[in-house]
């Protein structure tokens, strides 16, 4: 049994956490930087502990320091959050061996899915689709060039240790890979410490759909229907939306099959995502986030379930209350409200001095802000998540559009008006969507 809960995170997730934690009478431990002083998940925690200055790296980021507030408080276990230590393998497997329990995947599962084009190998071993590529990382730009040649270009290089965008590049012809190859390995090398690159068949423009699962402590896995993530920019995603307009429930089923397949492939438990692009009726694996993401939201809403509650409960040992894959009911659209500036994106950190949180039918709110809150400049943008929930889609972005205009936030600039006018888009209220969708619409602004 657990008792007591680190939340090794802050913001809006790490007062999910703590929400959790409450349905399920547990007390809780918050950590926070020497920034983090005045924020919400610091008050509601049942204690607190500084672990460190306002970087992350000194923070967040910090080992020893979250070991140790989590030895100083006497807790018995930490949830991770998402981002910052979460899909730390050697993180998870400190926190198990100083006896605590780590609300998360196996350190090894963690590791395998973390090692992308291992990953790749390791799903195509039990029949889940990829896109042509190369058997693992590339010995050198000649092979690069035959793969290359072999399945047809564009190509796109992705960098073993990546994952979420960084270190990819895309090729045209032999040339531009050749160029390409270098450059690449240099920077997963800067970035990563590790200069593997794959290769794969270039999509120039799918659809991201993901499917959320879940495994409990015996490595059994269910599947929880998929989110579309196509509206992103610069890798952020910013609208993320359950079911996807081109689901359909034959390709569900497939898309589910293949999921619970890549989980069960690395002995995966707790709650996790396999993401796929969707082009032209098919789907191809791309990698797998071992972590509670930002946009599980919506799957709670259209599957009636609470997947943070279900973490807490796999981890204490106790069996998953979802024994089958639910049905999907309803549509839920969740709109990622930035700290930014709506037309240049920019970063917009500051004091927030008014603020009105929208009401209402089929409105959810996650959220950390408060009215005289100052938005540090240390962390990521995201000052809150306006999840929406209707019959169907045209309810849901009805009420999208209701609770966004409701939602005043003064003194800092959001992505509130950005969203507004994203919902006003013909392609979007269609639901014609795929990651080029942001490119064209900011072109077209
Ligand atoms: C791709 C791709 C097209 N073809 N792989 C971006 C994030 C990282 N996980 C992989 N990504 C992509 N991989 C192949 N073979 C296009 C992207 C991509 C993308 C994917 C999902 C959502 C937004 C994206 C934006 C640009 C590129």
């Amino acid at each position: 049994m657990l008792s007591k809960v680190l939340i090794a995170n802050r913001g809006e997730i790490a007062l999910r956490i703590i929400a959790a934690c409450r349905e399920a009478g547990l007390a809780t431990v918050a950590v926070h930087s020497e920034a983090d002083r005045d924020s919400l998940h610091v008050k509601m925690a049942d204690e607190s502990v500084c672990i460190g200055p306002a970087y992350a790296n000194a923070s967040y980021l910090n080992i020893t320091a979250v070991i140790a507030a989590a030895e100083i408080s006497g807790a018995d276990a930490v949830h991770p959050g998402y981002g910052f230590l979460a899909e730390n393998a050697h993180f998870a497997e400190i926190v198990q061996e100083c006896g605590l329990t780590w609300i998360g995947p196996p350190p090894e599962a963690i590791r395998a899915m973390g090692d992308k084009s291992n990953a790749r190998r390791t799903v195509i071993a039990r029949e889940v689709p990829v896109l042509p590529g190369s058997d693992g990382p590339l010995g050198s730009r000649e092979e690069a060039v035959a793969v290359a040649e072999r399945i047809g270009f564009p190509v796109i290089l992705k960098a073993s240790a990546g994952g979420g965008g960084k270190g990819m590049r895309v090729a045209a012809d032999a040339r531009e890979l050749r160029s390409a190859f270098d450059t690449a390995r240099h920077e997963a090398e800067r970035a990563f410490g590790v200069a593997d690159v794959y290769l794969e068949k270039y999509l120039r423009s799918p659809r991201h759909i993901e499917i959320q699962v879940f495994a409990d402590a015996a490595g059994k896995a269910v599947a929880l229907g998929e989110r579309e993530c196509s509206i992103q920019r610069r890798h952020q995603k910013l609208i993320e939306e359950a079911p996807s307009p081109v689901m359909t429930e034959e390709l569900r089923a497939q898309m589910c099959t293949a999921a619970v397949a890549a989980a069960e492939a690395v002995g995966y438990v707790s709650a996790g995502t396999v993401e796929f692009l969707y082009d032209e009726g098919k789907f191809y694996f791309m990698e797998m986030n071992t972590r509670i993401q930002v946009e599980h939201p919506v799957t709670e809403l259209v599957t009636g379930t609470d997947l943070v509650l279900e973490q807490l409960r796999v981890a204490a040992g106790q069996p998953l209350s979802i024994r089958r894959r639910p049905k999907l009911s309803g549509h839920a659209i969740e709109f990622r409200v930035n700290a930014e500036d709506p037309v240049t994106f920019a970063p917009a950190p500051g004091e927030i001095t008014e603020l009105a949180f929208p009401v209402g039918p089929g409105v959810r709110m996650e959220t950390h802000i408060y009215r005289g809150y100052r938005v540090p400049p240390y962390y990521d943008s995201l000052l809150a998540k306006v999840i929406v929930f209707g019959a169907d889609r045209r309810e849901a972005i009805r009420r999208a559009k209701r609770a966004l205009a409701m939602f005043r936030v003064g003194g800092i600039k959001t992505s509130i008006p950005l969203h507004l006018r994203i919902l006003d888009d013909p392609d979007f209220v269609e639901g014609r969507l795929s990651t080029s969708f942001m490119e064209r619409f900011l072109r077209e602004a």
